[in-house]
């Protein structure tokens, strides 16, 4: 029989969480896209991303759980609140990985927030509010297109659209032609607004940090996440014969791009470890053992919480790459500037309240990754549950986390949005 929440519900929710099925789910997901060294390559916008939605659609369908689509495929599964009318509170992340990316960054929020509305629907408990578990399309985009966190992106902020969809991946193809052929293939539900209204926002995530694990701590309430910025540096030199080409009429692009590199890890070198300034992508070409490098391309991912630092630090990249580049011709553009977002207010502290119900062990700490909360922050009151994950090691196949963990996040989450849907 259905019960209105209070606190004698909240202290039963937790048993309905089960964590055969949660464990079962991961295994489930973990098989779309599975790669040999045990991880996930489910890139976004791929035929793997459309069968995981098939999957949880499946699951949802089976609830009688209702879903929504925008037009960017962002995903909605809604569980009714008692009151019509009201704006839902929502929880999930995505499903989509990094290349060989591992098997619990974004489906575990998804999953987690899903096995949280089936304890609540278990448990009976009818809230005010509806909620729902997102899937936010095309969050692991940078890998292809330079920028992250399409959806949720264009969800928040309509006016994007048109920018976003320019984008052009290394074959050319735009975001527009990937978002269509992908939304072609996918099952239909019904539409949902871009910028409908949300109460609250919860986002549950591996920490992909080690400081849960160091600490010994079980739950992490994210206070932040910490701002980012990305540029893409051309260098353009000659590409001319090894063997035959004397040094002093080289213009080696590779040799350019190491002088700009060593001297970029100088500039932005930290005593306190807390910048975070990262080459992940490098192309030389032509490419050939026999020919001097005429041109390089590469990334700069760097994230700071500190907006002056962020703003600052980054402004020198074009600067050292000016005068660092010798013979060669250097041109940075940048990809992307996403300010800090500081989380405080009812989310966090629903979490706060959730945890310490529940008696578990929690730090506040801010996210060094970046989230779709981020942008949905822009929409309503946000928060984040951090549950840590093996040597913090994530964006990799070896991604790993307890069940125990997986578990007392789910809890937090049910208890958290049961909270927030009756305020
Ligand atoms: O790079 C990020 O922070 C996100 O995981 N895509
Ligand atoms: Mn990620
Ligand atoms: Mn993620």
């Amino acid at each position: 029989m259905p019960v209105n929440a209070n606190s004698n519900s909240l202290d039963t929710l937790a048993g309905h969480v089960d964590q055969y099925r949660l464990w079962q789910r991961h295994l489930d997901m973990a098989r779309i896209g599975a790669t040999p060294l045990g991880g996930v390559h489910r890139l976004p916008f791929s035929k793997e991303d459309i069968q995981s939605r098939r999957l949880f659609l499946s699951w949802a369908d089976a609830r009688g759980f209702a879903s929504m689509m925008d037009d960017f495929g962002n995903l909605f599964v809604r569980r009714e609140g008692s009151e019509s009318g009201l704006a839902p509170v929502v929880s999930g992340s995505h499903s989509d990985t990094q290349p060989n990316g591992g098997r619990f960054d974004g489906i575990y929020g998804v999953l987690a927030a899903f096995e949280a509305l089936e304890a609540i629907d278990d448990a009976g408990i009818v809230t005010r509010r509806p909620i729902e578990v997102v899937i936010w399309t095309a969050e692991e985009a940078d890998a292809q297109f330079g920028v992250g966190c399409l959806g949720s992106q264009a969800h928040a902020d309509p006016d994007k659209l048109p920018q976003l969809m320019a984008i052009r991946n290394n074959q050319d193809i735009s975001v527009g032609t990937s978002l269509a052929e992908f939304l072609d293939d996918h099952p239909r539900v019904s539409h949902r607004q871009f910028r409908s209204p949300i109460a609250y926002y919860v986002e549950a995530h591996i920490e992909q940090g080690p400081e849960l694990e160091a600490q010994g701590k079980t739950i992490g309430i994210v206070t932040a996440i910490q701002g980012h910025r990305s540029f893409k540096v051309q260098i353009v030199g000659e590409a001319s014969h090894a063997g035959a080409t004397p040094e002093r009429l080289r213009k080696d692009a590779l040799v350019a791009a190491m002088e700009i590199f060593s001297e970029l890890r100088k500039v932005f070198h930290d005593p306190q470890d807390i910048v975070r300034f990262t080459v992940g992508e490098m192309d030389v070409a032509p490419g050939a053992m026999a020919v001097v490098p005429g041109s390089v391309t590469f990334t700069i991912d760097f994230r700071h919480p500190d907006p002056d630092i962020l703003r600052t630090l980054g402004d020198q990249i074009a600067v050292v790459a000016r005068e660092k580049a010798g013979r060669c011709e250097a041109s940075v553009s940048e990809l992307r500037h996403s300010s800090p977002v500081q989380f405080t207010g009812p989310v966090p502290d629903a979490i706060l309240k959730a945890v310490e119900s529940l008696n578990y062990s929690r730090m506040f700490l801010p996210s060094g990754a970046g989230h779709d909360a981020r942008y949905i922050a822009e929409l309503a009151p946000a928060g984040m549950i951090f549950i840590p994950c093996w040597r913090g090691i994530s964006h990799n196949e070896a991604e790993s986390a307890e069940l125990r963990d997986m578990v007392a996040g789910v809890n937090v989450l049910a208890n958290t949005l049961v909270q927030l849907a009756n305020l």
